[in-house]
């Protein structure tokens, strides 16, 4: 049984989605980081950095629990453990491991930065706005010439590059920027698509225990 820590966000959304996708028996409990119980000892004990999402696999290696934060990191155990949404071939594996720090390193955090600094800064700061939607509009152009060419972000074939990518693309209509994917529309097809699977319809809306 896997114990998910986490809340309805971009970056919480990757692992509900992930274990539905899987299919495997999971136990879902909220971390409401509006109310900051992601300072809670007991989450400090299981993601040191008070972010969500976090993960305890209660049969871990070794038949040993092992809890595990940061979202790319989990991905990636998760599709070890169960040999799927990460090709095993060495390109394959590759091109999907890129794809996933390309949005650990640049997708979430520039995106989060301009969401933030659009929908939720006190003060209206428009040089912080500009620079991290301009950043954010050139994330989705790199993006958009890569799904020009592929059906998924590492090539043929649905991974955990995009399951860790869409939920932050689709953020863009919360933060009231939904207008940034004009340009790109195989960017907004491949959105579409990842949307319309039942396992992404299923938990987009999650309700957690706590
Ligand atoms: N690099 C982390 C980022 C996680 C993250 O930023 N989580 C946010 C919600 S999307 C959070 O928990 N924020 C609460 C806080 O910072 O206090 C990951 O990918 O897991």
């Amino acid at each position: 049984m896997i114990d998910l820590h986490s809340f309805n966000t971009p970056n919480g959304r990757k692992i509900s989605i992930m274990l539905e996708e899987l299919g495997v028996p999971y136990r879902a409990h909220l971390v409401h980081i509006g109310r900051g119980d992601q300072f809670k000892p007991e989450f400090l004990a299981i993601s040191p950095n008070n972010k969500i999402p976090a993960i305890v696999d209660q049969e871990g290696p070794g038949g040993a629990p092992l809890s595990i934060f940061e979202s790319g990191a989990i991905l990636i155990y998760l599709a070890e453990k169960y040999g799927k949404l990460l090709p095993q071939d060495p390109v394959g594996r590759s091109n999907t491991l890129q794809w996933l720090f390309f949005q650990v390193g640049s997708v979430g955090p520039m995106f989060g930065q301009a969401g933030h600094f659009t929908r939720f800064a006190k003060d209206d700061i428009p040089y912080a706005k500009k620079r991290y939607i301009d950043e954010a509009g050139r994330l989705l152009g790199v993006m958009e010439k890569q799904l020009s060419n592929h059906k998924f972000l590492a090539g043929d074939e649905f991974t955990i590059a995009d399951i860790a990518t869409a939920p932050w693309i689709a953020a863009l209509d919360f933060y009231g920027l939904s207008d940034m994917l004009e340009p790109f529309p195989h960017v907004s097809a491949w959105l579409k698509d990842f949307r319309a699977r039942p396992a992404v319809q299923k938990v987009w809306d999650m309700k957690y225990e706590g």
